[in-house]
């Protein structure tokens, strides 16, 4: 289990959802939470499995990220 992190909002939405090694399988996510469309919450999947390991909450949306926590902080990707 990993630590829940809160977020400006609960209404997630991708902007940017990416393949960096292109192995078919999302390793970048890029999101909006509280529907400005600015991104706050940057996900990777650092061990390539599917699965969220480290989540940044920039909560201020100032381009700095204030949160830094391991796994998906509650928030794994749709
Ligand atoms: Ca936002
Ligand atoms: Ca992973
Ligand atoms: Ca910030």
């Amino acid at each position: 289990m990993s630590e829940t992190v809160e977020t400006r909002g609960d209404d997630r939405r991708d902007l940017i959802v990416g393949d960096t090694n292109q192995d078919g399988k999302t390793d970048v996510w890029v999101s909006d939470t509280d529907g400005d469309g600015k991104a706050d919450l940057f996900q990777f999947d650092t061990d390539l499995d599917g699965n969220v390991d480290i989540t940044l909450v920039d909560l201020d949306q100032d381009g700095t990220p204030e949160v830094t926590v391991d796994g998906d902080g509650g928030h794994a990707p749709a």
